[in-house]
């Protein structure tokens, strides 16, 4: 019966055409197949960027977390792609999702995150690995030890501790956001006078690099827990923005504000939530949509962001099914269905809260691309829609174990042969 067109109740009474759930089979059709992630725009899936050069020449390993959380990793990782130095990738957990694989605590004690195996050596500190990536394959537009970029990285550092100050509640709010907003004048200022813009210096360089992985995080964490729009507020900063969402480095490594809003609270011991009618306006934006054109200039999701998310569910179905019980088989094809086709289809009765859960736990870019993420929270969302209105179990807020990535990688070999 599958594919064929059955009536859906809507809350209104009328009745509107839908579809049955598609069998795997078909819906296997409707993936395209695996893209070769290593050429092409930045991935968080690829695992070899070797930029056209042979693989045995590659002299770059970098090490970064799984789920691409960690903002010092992805200053380092945009550096590599802008740069187009020939990298791989090797992935390693954060403790508020997994356990540290044994590999990596051996090389860095301290399982702190990003590391990177330059030449056989390793380095740790994103700081460091700059450096030393800029002494090996030159710099990113202006040097990092040029005074103009040290000026735009002690304002970038100002803003960073005003937003931590303010999003974990460290000083009294009111004080603490005039002091954000302080802060993040003078940012809007250097990218208005210094360059003309749309970037920090006249080039794109690593004094944009160095700054995007905070400011990315700041603009989702902040509209969702204080209602306050850094891009809205500051048109030369939206400008910055817009210029980054046309550069595959930036859309390919970014994250979505419902990731960045549930991955910083246990990263950073708590976000406050100041409670105020536009923070609360976000916030339900955010987890609950419409997601398309949410704060941003990305466009709204099309039929080859759809086809992304469908492939990369489909490829992790059955771990996916075994991991979240509550999600059934069929729910799972009735959202993915919609996703496919675009028509309504009904799930089993009483699967609106499996379906929502997995909505809440994409991941970006983890998972796919921000694009591709909102079509299939919509999706997903529309599907339970046809089922209630109840909601899936919430994500905790002091670790993020429901993310374990452990079940998705089962034969990880990690980096076990590198010398410290
Ligand atoms: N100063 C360091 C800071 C790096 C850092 O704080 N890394 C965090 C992740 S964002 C980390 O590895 N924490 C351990 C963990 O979460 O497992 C650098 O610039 O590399």
């Amino acid at each position: 019966m599958a594919g064929l067109p059955v009536g859906i109740s809507l809350p209104n009474g009328n009745t509107t055409p839908g579809v049955e759930p598609l069998p795997w089979a078909e819906l296997d059709a409707l993936a395209p197949p695996e893209p070769d992630r290593s050429e092409g725009p930045a991935s968080a899936q690829a695992r070899w960027r070797p930029f056209g050069q042979p693989r045995e020449t590659v002299r770059v390993v970098l090490i970064r977390d799984h789920h691409a959380w960690c903002p010092y990793c992805q200053k380092v990782w945009l550096w590599l792609e802008e740069r187009r130095v020939p990298y791989r990738v090797e992935t390693v957990s954060m403790v508020c999702y997994g356990s540290k694989e044994a590999w990596y605590t051996r090389l860095v004690p301290s399982g702190m995150l990003p590391a990177l195996v330059l030449d056989g050596r390793l380095i740790t500190e994103s700081d460091c690995i700059l450096a030393a990536l800029e002494e090996a394959f030159g710099p990113l537009g202006a040097r990092l030890d040029d005074p103009a970029v040290q000026r735009l990285r002690q304002l970038e550092r100002d803003l960073f501790r005003a937003w931590c100050g303010w999003l974990c509640g460290q000083a009294p709010e009111s004080m603490a956001g005039a002091d954000y907003d302080r802060r993040a004048s003078s940012f809007a200022a250097a990218l208005g006078t210094d360059a003309g813009g749309p970037w920090l210096l006249p080039m794109f360089s690593s004094a944009d690099v160095v700054a995007i992985p905070f400011l990315e995080r700041m603009q989702a964490s902040l509209l969702y827990y204080k209602g306050y729009d850094l891009r809205g507020r500051w048109p030369a900063i939206d400008r910055w923005f817009r210029g980054l969402e046309e550069r595959p480095s930036w859309r390919g490594s970014r994250s979505d504000h419902h990731t960045h809003a549930h991955d910083l609270p246990p990263q950073l011991g708590g976000c406050c939530s100041n409670g105020s009618a536009e923070a609360l306006a976000w916030a339900r934006r955010i987890d609950h949509g419409p997601w398309d054109g949410l704060n941003d200039a990305m466009g709204v999701a099309g039929p080859a962001d759809a086809a992304e998310a469908l492939g990369r569910v489909l490829r992790h179905r059955r771990t996916l099914l075994q991991v979240r019980p509550d999600l059934g088989d069929a729910a799972l094809r009735a959202a993915l269905t919609r996703l496919a086709t675009g028509r309504p289809c009904v799930p089993p009765a009483g699967s609106a809260a499996g379906l929502r859960s997995l909505r809440d736990r994409i991941c970006v870019p983890r998972d796919m691309g921000v694009l591709a993420a909102r079509a299939l929270r919509q999706a997903l969302e529309d599907t339970a829609a046809l089922d209630g209105d109840a909601q899936g179990d919430p994500l905790p807020r002091r670790h993020r174990h429901d993310q374990d990535p452990r079940p998705f990688r089962p034969t990880d070999p990690g980096l076990p042969h590198t010398e410290p």
